[in-house]
């Protein structure tokens, strides 16, 4: 399988992740993607591709003008303002207040932000892109035929909604990764979301759409991030109805349940007759990793990566979260290999 890759990931270094009332080195650093791009080559995976660079058009499909204005420039605007640190709002449009965009700087973060762990810094915007592209350029191997292929690319994006920062996501890679499918010949699109976290985003941007199915196996928002979506009576809306399955699970769900859920999800991507698969592929259910609540082991991966690949269908491996450092290279690679196995 070929993997894409941009050293450009690395334009995305801030050092601060607000957690725990400290400010601490973020949990969505540069080490994950190295060392995932050192197991693709260790493993043999196949070739290494950099990316196309693809303009902003295919991100205007799913996210707003105002938003990507707002990311291009916010970075200047909040050093311009004489901040001394990077960028992260303080204030938002709660219950029972106006939705108006501020002029101020400070006031539009909280305005974009669905969270304030993920700070801004200088080439927060540029990495971003290369994200995208990189997605983009796996996406259009697909569109050309071939039976998988491996986004390696960081900034993850499944939370980024159609106007919202958060979670460490500014633009949604596989979303825009699945619109590209969308626009380019095919009728029906299925995103499976196997990260630890509910794709709060790709179900934002896809709610009231029945060409692009939304399934997603997770954490239950009710003790889990992004605590304000994921949950099983979230399936959709107007035309979408139906369209968006999230299989939330308890802490501690280790791979015999998890299994049983992905089991279910493949089963309805069956029933929505896909024209191609688009995997929002998090390693964060991994029983080590520091900030989920799962229990599956690195065998585990390997094995649903062999019932993906029984589905049958063209697939778009596009990387999401996953912080267990040492070992996210040998789960992503096990799901590429066993994925690859059945070919
Ligand atoms: C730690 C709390 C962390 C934010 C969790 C963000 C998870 C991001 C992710 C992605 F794939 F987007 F990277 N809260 N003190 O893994 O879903
Ligand atoms: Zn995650």
């Amino acid at each position: 399988m070929i993997t894409v890759f941009s050293d450009r990931h690395r334009l995305r270094n801030v050092k601060t992740e607000l957690s725990g009332g400290l400010l601490v080195p973020p949990h969505e650093c540069c080490e994950r993607a190295e060392i995932v791009l050192e197991r693709v080559k260790l493993a043999g995976l196949g070739e290494i591709v950099a990316p196309d660079a693809f303009g902003l058009e295919c991100s205007l499909r799913v996210h707003t003008p105002d938003y990507l204005e707002f990311l291009a420039e916010a970075w200047t605007l909040w050093a311009a303002a004489g901040n001394a640190g990077e960028a992260i709002p303080d204030c938002w449009p709660a219950r029972r207040m106006l939705q108006r965009r501020p002029q101020d700087i400070s006031g539009r973060l909280g305005f974009y932000a669905f969270a304030a762990e993920t700070s801004i810094g200088a080439g927060t915007w540029q990495a971003a892109r290369a994200a995208v592209d990189v997605a983009l350029t796996a996406a259009q191997r697909i569109e050309r035929g071939a039976p998988g292929a491996f986004a390696l690319c960081r900034p993850p994006g499944h939370h980024a909604a159609r106007d919202l920062y958060g979670g460490y996501c500014f633009l949604n890679n596989a979303a825009i990764a699945a619109q590209y499918l969308r626009d380019h010949g095919a009728a029906r699109v299925a995103i499976l979301d196997v990260d630890f976290h509910h794709g709060n985003g790709t179900q934002d941007i896809f709610y009231d759409r029945a060409d692009v199915l939304f399934v997603s196996l997770h954490g239950d928002p009710s003790e889990a991030f992004p605590y304000f979506s994921g949950f099983a009576d979230e399936t959709g809306c107007a035309h979408g109805l139906g369209y968006t399955l999230n299989l939330p699970m308890p802490r501690g769900t280790g791979f015999e349940v998890w299994r049983e859920a992905l089991a279910a999800a493949l089963r309805r991507i069956a029933e929505f007759r896909t024209d191609a698969l688009v995997v929002s592929l998090g390693l964060d259910t991994f029983e080590a990793d520091p900030i989920s609540f799962f229990r599956l082991g690195s065998e585990d991966f390997a094995s649903y990566g062999r019932l993906l690949g029984e589905a049958g269908l063209p697939t778009l491996f596009v990387l999401e979260g996953g912080y267990a450092v040492a070992e996210i290279g040998v789960n992503a690679v096990g799901v590429l290999a066993g994925f690859e196995a059945t070919r």
